[in-house]
Parts: C-alpha cells; sequence; structure tokens
C-alpha cells in the first residue's frame, strides 16, 4: 500500500519530464518552487576545490546537520581549461562526483557558473590563455569574449545535462547563476555593459537547464533571471528583486571577509550573523547563502592577489572542515528556529506593526490561523521591553526574537546559548635534526645565459602567463671604474627581489601601486650583471578590463642612469620549478647538498617525515620561515608569507593545512622554496582539534 502511494506521487510528478520523474523548479514572488511547493532554503557555499575528495563527505553531512538545504559552488574555469581545449575533471577538480556527494546526503545545489567568479580566486577564474586571444574585451559585449564564454557555459550545462544533474532531471541542481556581480563595472563599458548583461542572460535562459537562473548584485537582471543580493546586511540594504514576480534570495552572506597577507582576520560574531539572516527572512528572503560555509584552503598558485592559502577560516566550518562554536551550532538552532514558521512565512499573509521607536513587527498569518512573528529591536545600546499581541517581551538590544506560535520566543538573535571551542594545535614532529635536511640553491641567472630578450621592461603578467610566480630580469652593462652607486627599482609586481654580481642586495615589497626599492651597490670595473626577480603572489581577481592589466618592474636606475631601455634577458619561473624539483620524477634532475644551515636566498630545501596516527587535521607550522611555496609529495598546498606583518605585528598566516589524503603513512616528501632567511629547523608538523571552552 505504501508503495503504491509513492507510486502515484511519483507519476503525477513527472508531468514536467515524459521520461520519468522530474521535479520543475519554478518561482514567484514569495520563493523558489519545486513541484508547486514553496522552499524556505538556508545555503551554505563550499567550494570543491578548496577541499578535497576525501573532505567533501564529511563537509556536505556537517553542513547538513547545521541546517544547511543547499551547498553553493562556483565552477572554476581556469582550473578546468589551463591550456585552451585541454580539460581536467579530475581529483579535487571533479565537479560532477561533488554534486553527486551533495546529492547522496539530499541536499540541493545551486551551481555558479560565472564564468567570471571573483572569489579571491586568481584572475577571477578566467584562463589566462583568454588574455591572449585577438581582440579580446573581458565581459563586455565582444564577439571573442562571448564566444569562449558561451562555449564553457554550454560545455558546463551539458555536463551537467548528461549526468542528469538538474532538479528537472531528477538531480540536486535547483538554482544555476550566470556571471557574477557584473553591475559594479557594468558603466566601464558604456553601452557594450548592458547589452552584454542582456546577451549573458539570453545565453544562460536560452540552455533550456529546467531551472532558474539568478544573476547577483545585478538589479537590472533580464527576465527571468532573478537578481539577488550579496552583502553582510542585504536585510538592511537590498531593494529587492526587480519584479513582483520574483523571490528575494541573498546569495552571498558573508560569515568573515577574506584576508590578505598583512591584514588581521575579520571576525563578525555569531549573534550578528544570526541578527541580519532573520532580518532578511522577516523581509520576505526566503534562500539565504553563507559565503563561506567553508572557506577551505587555496592549494598551489590559486589564491588571489596577496590573498593567503587559508579561506574564510572563520566560517562555521573552519580551514580543516572542523566545527566552529558558537557560530555553527547559533545557526543551526537559527535555522530551526525559522524552518518552525515555514507555513504562515511562505503561505500566509505579511504585516509589519511598529512596538516602538525602535522596534518593529513583522507578522506572518497562515490561513489556518498558523501565525509566526519576527520582534526586531533596533536599539543598539539597549533592550526593549515591548508588548506584541498583548504579551510582555524583553527584547536585548540589537535583537530579533523568533515566536513561530506568535506567542513563544523560539530563538533570540542576540542569546547565544551554543557552548564556545577553541582549536588547539599539537606539535606531533619536529624538522630540528639538520641531518634530514637537503638544499638546493636556485641558481641566479645572468643576461648571457636567458632566451628570451627584449630593449624593454616585459610585463610580468603576460610574460609568465601565470606558469609561475616569477619572473627574472637581467641586464650587463661595462662600468669604467670601481664605485658605489644606489640601485633604484620601481615594480608594481609584489615582491622584487635584487642580486648584482651574483651577490644578494635586499628586496622590496608593494600592494596594488608602485613600490620602491632602493639599496646602494658596488659596482666594479668592467661587466657588471644586475639580476632582479619579480614575484607576483596570485593575479589580480577583479575589476573592469581585467585583460589590460599588467604588473612587474617598471623602471631601473643606477645613480642617474636608466636602463629601462636597455636589452634585458628575461627567464620564467624557476629553475626547481621547471625540472619540478618537489616531485618524484624531477627530484634527481638537481644535485642536493647537505643543509649548512646557511639560509642563503632562494634556496631549496627537501626532507621526509612519516604520517603521525590518527585522523586530525595536520597543518605545518612555518613560523620560522619567511616567504615561499610548499609541496608536500609533489603536490603545492599553497603560498606561504609569515614573514609580512599584520597592524598588531603578526603574521597572517602561520599554519598551512596539509590535507590527510596528501599523505602516506610513511616517507613523505617534503619540499620548499624560500624566498628570504627562513629557517627550516624551526618547521613543525603539528594536529589539529577541537576543545570545548569551558569558560562559556
Ligand atoms: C513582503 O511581501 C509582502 C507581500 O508580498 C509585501 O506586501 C511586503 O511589502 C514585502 N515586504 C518587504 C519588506 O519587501
Ligand atoms: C547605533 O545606532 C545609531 C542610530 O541608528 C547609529 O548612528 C550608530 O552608529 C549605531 N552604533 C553602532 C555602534 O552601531
Ligand atoms: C490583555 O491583557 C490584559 C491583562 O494583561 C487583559 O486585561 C486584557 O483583557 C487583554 N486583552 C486582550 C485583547 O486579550
Ligand atoms: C679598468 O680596467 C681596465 C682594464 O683592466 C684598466 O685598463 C683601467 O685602468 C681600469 N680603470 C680603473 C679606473 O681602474
Ligand atoms: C622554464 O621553461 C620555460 C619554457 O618551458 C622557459 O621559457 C624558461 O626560461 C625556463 N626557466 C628555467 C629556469 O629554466
Ligand atoms: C548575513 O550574514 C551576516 C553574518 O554573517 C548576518 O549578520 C546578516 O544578517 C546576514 N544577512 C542575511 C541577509 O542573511
Amino acid at each position: 500500500m505504501l508503495e503504491f502511494i509513492t507510486f502515484i506521487v511519483l507519476a503525477t510528478a513527472g508531468f514536467g519530464n515524459s521520461y520519468g520523474y522530474s521535479k520543475p523548479v519554478t518561482f514567484d514572488g514569495r520563493s523558489l518552487m519545486i513541484d508547486g511547493q514553496h522552499l524556505l532554503l538556508f545555503s551554505g557555499s563550499i567550494h570543491y576545490p578548496r577541499s578535497t575528495p576525501q573532505m567533501w563527505p564529511s563537509l556536505i553531512s556537517k553542513a547538513k546537520q547545521g541546517g544547511i538545504d543547499v551547498i553553493q559552488t562556483y565552477v572554476f574555469w581556469n582550473l578546468h581549461e589551463p591550456q585552451q581545449g585541454q580539460y581536467d575533471f579530475s581529483g579535487s577538480r571533479d565537479i560532477v562526483r561533488f554534486i553527486r556527494e551533495v546529492q547522496a546526503h539530499g541536499l540541493y545545489v545551486c551551481l555558479r557558473i560565472g564564468p567570471f567568479i571573483e572569489s579571491e580566486w586568481t584572475y577571477g577564474g578566467l584562463p589566462f590563455w583568454l588574455h591572449d586571444v585577438p581582440g579580446i574585451v573581458f565581459r563586455s559585449d565582444n564577439g571573442p569574449f562571448k564566444f569562449h564564454m558561451q562555449k564553457w557555459v554550454r560545455k558546463v550545462v551539458n555536463m551537467m545535462k548528461s549526468e542528469k544533474l538538474y532538479a528537472s532531471q531528477e538531480g540536486p541542481i535547483i538554482l544555476s547563476q550566470i556571471e557574477n556581480e557584473y553591475q559594479r563595472i557594468e558603466s566601464a563599458f558604456n553601452g557594450k555593459g548592458s547589452r552584454y548583461v542582456q546577451w549573458a542572460a539570453g545565453l544562460a535562459v536560452g540552455l533550456q537547464t529546467g531551472v532558474p537562473w539568478i544573476m547577483c548584485s545585478q538589479q537590472d537582471a533580464p527576465d527571468p533571471v532573478i537578481n539577488t543580493c550579496n552583502g553582510f546586511e542585504c536585510g538592511v540594504k537590498f531593494e529587492g528583486p526587480n519584479s513582483p514576480n520574483k523571490p528575494s534570495l541573498w546569495t552571498e552572506n558573508w560569515t568573515s571577509f577574506v584576508q590578505r597577507y598583512g591584514e588581521e582576520p575579520f571576525i563578525r560574531s555569531a549573534a550578528d550573523i544570526a541578527f541580519h539572516v532573520a532580518l532578511f527572512v522577516a523581509k520576505n528572503g526566503t534562500y539565504v547563502n553563507y559565503y563561506m560555509y567553508h572557506g577551505g584552503t587555496n592549494f598551489g598558485r590559486t589564491a588571489a592577489a596577496n590573498v593567503i592559502t587559508s579561506y574564510y577560516d572563520q566560517a562555521p566550518l573552519d580551514e580543516y572542515g572542523l566545527i566552529r562554536q558558537p557560530l555553527w551550532g547559533h545557526l543551526k538552532e537559527l535555522h530551526a528556529a525559522i524552518k518552525l514558521c515555514k507555513v504562515p512565512l511562505l503561505a500566509g499573509s505579511y504585516e509589519t506593526s511598529s512596538l516602538g521607536h525602535l522596534q518593529i513587527a513583522y507578522v506572518f498569518k497562515g490561513k489556518s490561523g498558523k501565525c509566526a512573528a519576527f520582534l526586531v529591536n533596533n536599539d543598539n545600546t539597549s533592550n526593549a521591553r515591548v508588548r506584541f499581541q498583548n504579551i510582555s517581551f524583553e527584547l536585548p538590544s540589537m535583537s530579533i526574537s523568533i515566536l513561530p506560535d506568535c506567542k513563544n520566543v523560539a530563538f533570540n538573535t542576540a542569546k547565544v546559548s551554543t557552548q564556545y571551542n577553541t582549536r588547539s594545535r599539537t606539535v606531533k614532529y619536529k624538522f630540528d635534526s639538520m641531518e634530514r635536511w637537503e638544499e638546493f640553491n636556485e641558481p641566479i641567472p645572468i643576461f648571457s645565459n636567458t632566451l628570451l630578450k627584449a630593449n624593454a621592461l616585459l610585463d610580468h603578467m603576460s610574460t609568465t602567463k601565470d606558469t609561475s610566480d616569477y619572473l627574472w630580469y637581467t641586464v650587463s652593462f661595462q662600468h669604467e671604474s670601481d664605485a658605489e652607486a644606489e640601485l633604484s627599482v620601481v615594480s608594481n609586481a609584489h615582491v622584487v627581489h635584487a642580486f648584482v654580481n651574483g651577490a644578494y642586495k635586499g628586496y622590496a615589497h608593494g600592494g596594488k601601486h608602485n613600490f620602491a626599492l632602493e639599496n646602494p651597490i658596488e659596482l666594479k670595473n668592467g661587466t657588471n650583471h644586475i639580476t632582479l626577480l619579480s614575484v607576483m603572489v596570485g593575479f589580480p581577481n577583479s575589476g573592469a578590463y581585467l585583460e589590460r592589466k599588467t604588473a612587474g618592474i617598471r623602471s631601473v636606475r643606477i645613480q642617474n642612469r636608466y636602463l629601462n631601455n636597455y636589452q634585458w634577458g628575461y627567464q620564467i619561473g624557476l629553475l626547481g620549478e621547471n625540472l619540478s624539483i618537489f616531485t618524484d620524477n624531477g627530484r634527481n634532475k638537481v644535485e642536493w647538498s647537505r643543509f649548512q644551515g646557511r639560509h642563503s636566498r632562494l634556496i631549496w630545501y627537501k626532507t621526509v617525515f612519516d604520517a603521525p596516527g590518527g585522523n586530525d587535521p595536520l597543518a605545518l607550522n612555518l613560523g620560522s620561515m619567511g616567504k615561499g611555496e610548499v609541496w608536500v609529495n609533489g603536490k603545492s598546498i599553497g603560498r606561504y608569507w609569515v614573514s609580512i606583518h599584520t597592524p598588531q605585528q603578526r603574521p597572517s598566516q602561520t599554519w598551512y593545512n596539509i590535507p590527510r589524503s596528501f599523505l602516506k603513512p610513511e616517507e613523505n616528501q617534503l619540499v620548499l622554496v624560500e624566498e628570504e632567511y627562513g629557517d627550516p629547523l624551526g618547521i613543525t608538523l603539528d594536529s589539529v582539534s577541537i576543545t570545548k571552552d569551558a569558560k562559556y
């Protein structure tokens, strides 16, 4: 009998697709709908390449336990098509496997295709080869860009369709995004901006996915594409959908903020997040996404300019996937309380009433007499006593009480009852034995042994094409005597190191703007070799005309003589990178020597270690190092930059995540390239765990 009923339900739901069960996703002014049912959805961003396939099940399961209904992810074009026409969907790039994992947990997916995604990801997710397409202007009404964009978007959508991943095909994807926060730059393209928006919307809608499309932060999103809000305070600031037939959706509720090297972490309290989510729902919002619910790690060289490898570590699930309290628990309670209001919230009538000068009630009344209320106190200095439907309530300062029956408070956003926890680290292994380290000095090139030459200072980005962080600039010239001189180098990359006649002459670093290195040097009678190493810590990821951005060394002067138009020799990348000396195959291509303890500049270090027992996440403490990149068993766990300090005089990031799945039980290869005078003997491998904090 039960089976029979199930069969009837499936059969009637199948009318959207003549072949079997499918769930058409539609929307009206209230919410998204599946099978005509209104939905109130909590969503969390988890980006598949910022963790590992081994971590996905646990991350998704913890999101589900936290009351999350939808997992939202971008699609990272430059990860999947690093060279034109060469696609990669393996390992943590396996987006289909990720979506299936979400499906297996019974959750939905919001797929943000972009293909420009920003996301603090190098070049905003666009593959760098696009830069070299003749006549291209990114994200505008431009033929070459539109050609490549539609090709990629089509490929992604067709892959999802052929895997039957859209809800209209019985899959988990209920929502999809085209473009990303375009309105911010639209005016820079004059009329071509709005024509591009129209075109992008038309492309998306024409792909017939059977699920709605959104454009975030795009007030003029063309019908039927839904404009959505991104930001910290969508409950306060969002002007609402641009049509009465579109629901209020919040695609990026920022749980923290991206951190760049030199910056402190941004910590947003659980109470503040809960207040804004409740306010958005009280004001008709029916979809809220936490950006990020799990941030994870920017492995390899994937982080955008100056972004640290640890991404939104302050999210409800921290970088390692550990639950962060009280945030995770407070939001779980918030979600549960709001879900108790679901019936009147989604189907009821809506009214607001003033409860005082800074207090307001949002009331939803359902047909069957069901009633739910959100009592808001906007007073940021004191509590308020209010009467609502003849009952007295004490509302804490800056808080919202949620009353699923209009009588009893199920939850107040400011009353955090979840116990706090603390993350602690335990040293499992010390790399303090000199005998266990080997080193290789990166050779410093000079003009005569470079292949690429130019009578100008070349742009760093279009020369390396993002194949390396490093670009060598070298010049040789005659001088008539031994002399002291001043070297002055201006750059707008991120770091520059200077070598004169083989000797290290210092470095300088900066952010978006020009910065200068000015150091005394000695010139000798005869040929002098100047070698400069320009370093970029990721490519920019935002702004109009991204394809026109350049970086690198802008001018070089010795005393009064400018060398800008001399003939320069270039070398792309480090020799150690070219030979992949961090891999099994590349390791023996150079001569390693016993560690000397000299800590000279630009040196590769190598050692082996056994994996510590247990299942706790692991991280390298690189507090003794300067700046560089780390590989474990040939996989880059990311760039590190410990020597750059925050205003409070501490590194932005000291610990660097090594996923357990990167390790074997024994003989794991650890390789670092260090640009400064870091001491590898101070490195430790630590386990990371969570303890409940009794103080609260
Ligand atoms: C919420 O929706 C109701 C009914 O559609 C409408 O009257 C009201 O103005 C909306 N509230 C807000 C804050 O947009
Ligand atoms: C408190 O609210 C007042 C009035 O809305 C505002 O001017 C003030 O900046 C707020 N203070 C804080 C700390 O948010
Ligand atoms: C409101 O409460 C007061 C006492 O608390 C009571 O006398 C009055 O009848 C109530 N009014 C309504 C409409 O329930
Ligand atoms: C520089 O070297 C050349 C050749 O070795 C020599 O003739 C000349 O005197 C030197 N000049 C100075 C200023 O030392
Ligand atoms: C690395 O290889 C590229 C081309 O494959 C070349 O242009 C570059 O000069 C090489 N760099 C080094 C350090 O050998
Ligand atoms: C977004 O999240 C913040 C905290 O992360 C919270 O304060 C805010 O209310 C949320 N806004 C919405 C619309 O959910």
